[in-house]
């Protein structure tokens, strides 16, 4: 729901922006001073000019749009009318801002376009630490030059350097090698903010080689060779988030890691890899983590429909939800490399398909507990190297060859199909009767499901509470209706 408004509310800032853009109703300024400061109490004709005077603190831009490529050298807030009427334009011959030096800078409510440089087109900031608020960065790029770094289309954040973006549309900028929307090298906090088509070789949306954490942020309609929305090969939190739509045009249709990845609470839907590997996510070498998200309706050309895991890639998945994803040849939901390692618990694994190995393709060590793996397709639900189950799994039928203590092989799991029964992502619900319910090891479960709700729940009514297999607990009507009441 918080995410749905998101979107909305973006969407209508860029239709705005962009009817700004094709009308081109805004001029240049020229004579008239448009540009105040506070204290001291001055007009500038040019923002430069503004800049230039180290006491004026606050810079006030109109409403209109002005033509300049900025060198910020001090700290400084400028404020534009808002993001749909204040405009800053690059005029395609530099970045629009360059940051230099360790200064606090704040940019809110303006739009910043048309930059070109061959690294941040839209900003480049070496060394500040920058915040940029209620604004749009759009349609900046990176032109291919000879020799050059060529990344960063919106945002180049050198190391060093911090960038804090919030409530903000990054949309159309393309970063060439890397990091349409923004490269990030430093330290960045994005939140509430949305990336729209953006481009790039590596890192479509954005590219993380720093340290970086995205709260309640969209990112839709990004591609890249590889990554279509986020490469990371630093360290990056995702929270509450929604990656989905992007394209890779080889692999990793949503993401692409190589470092140090947490995603949390975040739904990771519809990307695809058109060449290659991992259509929501593909894995390489690092180290992921994934809890109560859920990827859903990714497809790959070839391995990994979901995830695709590999060069000595370890991913911990916990009460989340891998559903109707796709791959061309193996693992619909989940492909696990030759040196790959999965640790999948409270995990509900439904109706992926692929080739071979619907739900996992495995090729070394798969260990599943507490976890559902179901498919209605014909070839089956696991495929290569035999799971390694620590017991209480429930599979539709034989092909993972599930023979713990607990496990329940050839059996229908009984699930409704993929929705939103509370909390922020989709969730295959346990209908009544399900073998799922209160079948689970008890030491293994965490003390809530997907959705945020607590476990260990009475489900079957014999008045032992035990928690139920998969990422969802199911709560019998007389149990369910005070909890939604008091949830809030
Ligand atoms: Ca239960
Ligand atoms: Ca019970």
């Amino acid at each position: 729901m918080l995410n749905k408004s998101i979107k909305v509310i973006e969407l209508v800032a860029l239709i705005s922006i962009l009817v700004i853009l094709q009308t081109s109703v805004w001029t240049t300024v020229s004579s008239a001073p448009h540009i105040v400061c506070d204290v001291p109490s001055a007009t500038y004709l040019t923002i430069q000019s503004a800049l230039d005077q180290a006491n004026c603190e606050t810079i006030n831009l109109a409403g209109v749009s002005y033509q300049e490529n900025l060198v910020v050298a001090r700290s400084v807030l400028i404020q534009g009318e808002g993001h749909t009427s204040t405009l800053v334009d690059g005029g395609e011959v530099g970045s629009v801002f360059t940051i230099e030096g360790a200064v606090d800078v704040s940019l809110i409510g303006i739009t910043i376009l048309n930059g070109q440089s061959e690294v941040g087109a839209g900003i480049y900031n070496i060394g500040g630490n920058l915040t940029i608020r209620d604004s749009a960065i759009v349609s900046n790029s990176v032109p291919f030059v000879s020799g050059g770094d060529l990344v960063g289309g919106g945002i180049h954040n050198a190391a060093n350097s911090t960038v804090n973006i919030v409530n903000t549309m990054m949309g159309f900028n393309n970063g060439f090698y890397g990091g349409g929307g923004l490269n990030n090298l430093g330290l960045a906090t994005i939140s509430d903010s949305m990336f729209l088509d953006n481009s790039a070789m590596t890192g479509g949306g954005l590219k993380n080689d720093g340290t970086m954490i995205i709260a309640r942020s969209l990112f839709t309609q990004n591609g890249a060779t590889d990554g279509g929305g986020i490469s990371n090969s630093g360290t990056l939190t995702v929270t509450e988030s929604i990656i989905e739509s992007n394209q890779g045009g080889r692999d990793g249709g949503g993401v692409l890691n190589y470092g140090q990845l947490a995603v949390v609470n975040s739904t990771i839907r519809e990307n695809s890899a058109n060449v290659e590997l991992g259509g929501g996510m593909k894995n390489w070498g690092g180290f992921i983590t994934i809890h109560g998200t859920t990827l859903s309706g990714n497809s790959a050309n070839a391995d990994g429909g979901g995830i695709y895991n590999g060069g000595a890639g370890i991913m911990v998945i916990t009460n989340s939800t891998i559903s109707g994803n796709l791959a061309g040849r193996n693992g619909g939901g989940l492909f696990n490399g030759v040196s790959g390692i999965f640790d999948l618990k409270s995990v509900t694994i439904a109706n992926n398909e692929a080739l071979d190995g619907n739900s996992i393709f495995n090729s070394n060590i798969v260990n599943v507990t507490n976890s559902i793996i179901t498919t209605s397709s014909s070839g089956g639900n696991c495929m290569g190297t035999v799971l390694t189950s620590a017991g209480y799994n429930l599979a539709s039928d034989g092909s993972c060859n599930l023979s713990s203590p607990g496990d329940l092989p050839n059996i229908d799991p009984l699930i409704d199909a993929l929705e939103r029964n509370g909390g922020l992502t989709d969730t295959h619900a346990l209908l009544h009767g399900s073998p799922a319910i209160d079948a689970a090891n008890d030491s293994h479960c965490l003390p809530d499901d997907q959705r945020g709700f607590l476990r260990p729940v009475d489900g079957n009514t014999d008045g032992v509470p035990h928690c139920d297999i998969g990422a969802f607990e199911y709560y019998s009507e007389q149990i369910f209706l005070p909890i939604l009441f008091t949830a809030n």
